[in-house]
């Protein structure tokens, strides 16, 4: 139901209805939560939360902002305590536009002059708007509403300016003519009696509103049987706090140590939980790439290399320094900086020379005799959830990773078209490609799939090379699990390389994406790679 309709239908319940105060988002929340119908936007609370007197201190529109928090806070009413109005029938006219639009249910506008003062301060002395001026006022505000349900209370000052039973009377009378919604009926007597005479005499439909703050012995069924539609309880949430805060600062003060505090507040997740953390994790799932923290990386480089002379005397190949940084620092950086965080390496030669921090480490003690599906299966504890697979010995451009990251299927190889060009590389072993097509500025409209994957493939009918980056989704990657549990049952998983992993995937029926690259990258499998690299880095 609407809050303005909700707000009207809480008007003219039988029963009483009670309004309880609020002055921020949170605080509203936690009016509703604790089984209150409507919210009072107090302007005495309003101010004092934020550190200024209740004199129009606060601008309208400062008032306005705090508005809107509580109403987006809340699924409830509020009713604004929007004091004379800010000004005139003008003024009136624009706040209640924007109360609107701010999904606020109704304002309450009180016949004092601007800038007005708290009733309870001096109230004999405050000056009374004429009653002619304050209902135009009126009449201005209900001309101006667009929804019919929004409400306008009247409220008049007529007991604390000290004019007695027949002006506040004369004064409710016409303000309910001007077509206000309820009458409020103030009062700062320390008992009951001017309001219930007040009541006595009332005898029209208007709904009747009091603020019994000082007069709280005041019971319900004493209101309810007088008629009164609505008692709004002012300000006792902003006394709350100002008494928890002022009590709980003095015991920290006192005890020097935040184990004083423990047990008398709520817990930090409590906040969370208002905050509605849960609604954006749920949200989070549905609409955030499944990137980041949730991905972890694998990379591989358990071998020395071969032909690094002295380089690898004392260090496997990833542990070779690249302008300045070894290699496996680089692409731990590459990673991190594509938000992947959650980082493992699988170490064999050298091991202990192997000490970067902040990542996971696996072993595969065997290094010397086994290939890359041993090396990658060491590491299967971290083959949870989304996974990259990359080899430790190679370096490349963002692009590259992030292109990687973007795809939704549940295998995706980097592969380099640009292999098919660079004949110096034929010489060596690769783990080329055969792909549905090759590359072509067009292919990622249609996306391109593996058909074929290893070192021993015709080189004429390549379409590239394997970079060695790969990306698993999360049923990818239970399929590479089972799949490296099967080589090991038949005994093979020593023997077998991730190119052979790939093509076994592909037998058993399952479909690994291509992404193409033509170039930007390499592979550090020689000394002369090793200067290509510094120039790589250089460029970058
Ligand atoms: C307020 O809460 O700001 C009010 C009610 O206007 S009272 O303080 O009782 O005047
Ligand atoms: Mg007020």
């Amino acid at each position: 139901m609407k809050k303005t309709t909700q707000l009207k239908n809480l008007l003219h319940a039988k029963e009483l209805a009670v309004m309880m105060e609020a002055h921020n988002g949170l605080t509203a929340k936690l009016v509703e939560e604790a089984g209150f119908t409507s919210v009072w936007g107090s302007g005495l609370s309003i101010s004092a939360a934020l550190g200024v007197r209740d004199n129009n201190e606060a601008s309208w529109t400062q008032v306005l902002e705090v508005l809107e928090f509580m109403s987006d806070a809340t699924t409830i009413p509020i009713l604004l305590d929007g004091d004379t109005g800010y000004g005139n029938f003008n003024n009136v006219q624009r706040l209640v536009a924007k109360l609107e639009q701010r999904g606020v249910a109704g304002v309450c506008l009180e016949d004092k002059l601007f800038p007005k003062t708290n009733s309870f301060i001096g109230g004999e002395q405050q000056p009374l708007a004429s009653i002619e001026e304050f209902k135009m006022k009126i009449k201005a505000g209900k001309d101006m509403q667009l929804d019919p349900d929004f409400v306008i209370v009247a409220r008049t000052e007529a007991f604390i300016a000290g004019w007695g039973l027949e002006e506040a009377l004369r004064r409710a009378h016409a303000y309910a003519d001007a077509g206000a919604d309820a009458i409020l009926i103030h009062s700062k007597a320390k008992g009951p009696e001017e309001i219930f005479a007040f009541l006595e005499q009332w005898k029209r439909a208007t709904p009747i509103v009091v603020v019994p703050t000082m007069y709280p012995q005041v019971t319900f069924p004493e209101l309810e049987k007088r008629g009164v539609a609505l008692a709004i309880w002012a300000n006792q949430t902003c006394r709350t706090v100002v008494t928890a805060v002022q009590q709980n600062l003095r015991t920290l003060r006192e005890s020097g140590t935040l184990l004083s505090l423990e047990d008398k507040i709520v817990p930090v997740k409590e906040l969370f939980r208002l905050q509605g953390m849960s609604d954006l994790k749920e949200k989070e799932k549905l609409y955030l790439p499944p990137t980041g923290e949730t991905t972890n990386v694998i990379i591989l480089g358990a071998t020395q290399g071969k032909g690094f002379g002295k380089m690898t005397e004392n260090r496997p190949k990833m542990m070779i320094p690249i302008s300045g940084k070894v290699i496996l620092a680089k692409l731990v950086a590459a990673f991190n900086d594509c938000g992947l965080k959650s980082i493992a390496a699988v170490r064999g030669y050298k091991k202990e020379a192997v000490n970067l921090p902040n990542i996971k480490y696996f072993d595969n003690d065997n290094y010397e005799t086994s290939e890359e599906a041993r090396s990658l299966y060491a590491a299967k504890d971290f083959l949870q959830g989304r996974v990259i697979f990359s080899f430790g010995d190679i370096l490349f451009e963002k692009y590259i990773l992030l292109n990687l990251l973007d795809s939704r299927s549940d295998f995706t190889i980097v592969v380099d078209s640009a292999w098919a060009k660079n004949t110096e590389k034929h010489n060596r072993t690769t783990d080329l490609v055969i792909a549905e097509r090759e590359h072509t500025p067009e292919y990622r409209e249609e996306g391109i799939n593996l058909q074929s994957i290893g070192n021993d493939l015709d080189r004429k009918q390549a379409h590239g090379e394997w970079i060695g980056l790969a990306l698993f989704s999360p049923k990818g990657t239970a399929i590479l699990l089972e799949t490296l549990e099967e080589l090991k049952s038949a005994g093979t998983l020593d023997h077998t390389s991730m190119s052979a992993v790939f093509a076994r995937i592909l037998g058993k029926g399952h479909t690994i994406s291509v992404e193409y690259v033509h170039g930007h990258w390499l592979d550090i499998d020689t000394l002369d790679d090793v200067s290509d690299a510094y120039i790589f880095e250089e460029r970058k």
